[in-house]
């Protein structure tokens, strides 16, 4: 059975949501970062990086990145596409979040990732959430028009998902973000989503 090391709110949501949509049976566990449980022992056995999420597989291996993780899930619950052109631009929209979004996200909250001298501190933080707001924006955009990021309802759509609560918490006025918000309306609808939002305690109208 597949097993799910995840935080509330985090960018594990988007593999929780999948595997809830999955209809098949997983575990789920959190990771308490109160408790720096993400720094421990135990756990850097299973994702040496001490982040979430982390996938353990059929066979007791545990698997770490979302742009591993979700493909995976993807292919194995029907949710990725068989179109090769189709297959690159969710790719290229999972490596956009990954290697793009989630960063500028860090530079605002971990901005002790990026420098030892705090002073420069706020500076990072400003320069994340310029970046950040840029990104909401060019997320609206590639919603505009559309029910889901593709054709079909995919992985990258609870992935997607992970960032409106995020722009919630920075400030950003995210009603303005018309088709974001419509899309937020939309994956609301789903029961797996509805579950896990409930499970991680996660609020999509105003910030937690
Ligand atoms: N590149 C990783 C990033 C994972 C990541 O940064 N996860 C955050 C939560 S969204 C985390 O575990 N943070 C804990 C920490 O920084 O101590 C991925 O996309 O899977």
């Amino acid at each position: 059975m597949l097993k799910l090391y995840f935080s509330p709110g985090a960018c594990s949501m988007a593999a929780h949501i999948v595997l809830e949509e999955s209809g098949e049976k997983y575990q789920s566990q959190q990771v308490h970062f109160a408790d720096a449980e993400q720094r421990s022992e135990a756990y850097l056995k299973i994702n040496p990086q001490g982040r979430v999420p982390a996938l353990v597989l059929d066979d007791g291996e545990s698997l770490a990145e979302n742009t591993a993780i979700l493909p995976y899930l993807g292919k194995r619950f029907g949710l990725w596409p068989t179109d090769p052109i189709t297959e690159a631009r969710i790719l290229s929209l999972i490596g956009f979040l990954a290697a793009s979004v989630h960063p500028s996200v860090a530079h605002m909250w971990r901005p002790e990732r990026y420098a030892a001298d705090a002073a420069v501190f706020p500076q990072i933080q400003e320069a994340g959430r310029k970046t950040f707001d840029g990104y909401l924006e060019q997320i609206d955009a590639k919603l505009a028009g559309r029910q889901w990021f593709s054709d079909q309802y995919s992985v990258a759509d609870p992935y997607l998902l992970v960032f409106y609560p995020w722009g919630l918490r920075r400030g950003y006025p995210m009603q303005e973000l018309k088709s974001f918000t419509a899309f937020k309306d939309r994956m609301l609808q789903r029961l797996a989503v509805q579950n896990i939002l409930a499970r991680e305690k996660i609020n999509l109208e105003r910030e937690a």
